[in-house]
């Protein structure tokens, strides 16, 4: 089966802030209050249809920092196309992790992928850290990242997060496409022309879409 959009994400952030059950929400619907703890690094593939195209997700799922910060296990940045920064909304430990890995994905992947933060377990509304919409617009503050507050327990934004990221990148890469036929029908910029499909978009193409209404703080 041929796809016409082919977009890798990963999640990342500390253990246990709900990375694999967002995936399993996502792909299977599911959550279990017991997970056993992510062992190394696994990928699952999730199948789209958005606006009649055909869009493959490989959703790579990680474990806790201390494998992740292993240099072997970095080559996991390769070829990203959407980077998911998950943290728990109730440990502030992990909140102040997001910067680490913003930095992570700037130094390690060349693609310039999509960033995402995901504040995950906003279910738990009374154990929320304290003033919380301040840190996080501090963190988001200059960036080019979107915010979701999740949670996959209730399913709270868990579609927003994969499906709508994935839409958002197709249309740009659309666009793009579009911009490079142009081109080349002009005869402009020929040799941009064996850019893949997928890594055409840029961050920088991205504009200003800080913080969406939905799940935003
Ligand atoms: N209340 C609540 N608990 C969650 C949520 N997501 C994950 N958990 C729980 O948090 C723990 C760690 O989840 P897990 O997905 O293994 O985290 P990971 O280490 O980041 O992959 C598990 O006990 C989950 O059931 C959520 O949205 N709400
Ligand atoms: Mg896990």
């Amino acid at each position: 089966m041929s796809f016409d959009f082919n977009f890798k994400v990963v999640l990342i952030g500390s253990p246990r802030v709900g990375k694999t059950s967002l995936i399993i929400k996502y792909i299977d619907g599911i959550y279990e209050a017991f997970r056993p703890t992510t062992v190394g690094v696994d990928f699952k593939y999730k199948d789209l249809k958005i606006d009649n195209k055909k869009v493959r997700l490989e959703i790579w799922d990680t474990a806790g920092e201390e494998q992740y910060r292993n240099p072997l296990t970095s080559s996991i940045y390769k070829n990203t196309d959407i980077a998911i920064i998950v943290f728990d909304l109730t440990v502030e430990g992990t909140l102040k992790e997001v910067d680490y890995y913003i930095k992570e994905i700037e130094n390690k992947c060349r693609t310039e992928p999509l960033i995402v933060i995901a504040g995950n377990k906003c279910d738990l509304i009374e154990d929320q850290i304290e003033n919380i919409e301040e840190k996080i617009k501090e963190i988001l503050k200059g960036k080019e990242l979107r915010f979701f507050k999740t949670s996959a327990k209730d399913g709270t934004n868990v579609n927003e997060l994969f499906y709508g990221i994935a839409k958002e990148l197709k249309e740009k890469n659309e666009v793009n496409k579009h911009l490079h036929h142009k081109k080349i029908n002009t005869g402009l910029d020929q040799n941009e022309n064996n850019l893949s499909q997928s890594k055409v978009i840029k961050n920088s193409d991205l504009i200003q879409i800080k913080q969406k209404k939905q799940g935003c703080c």
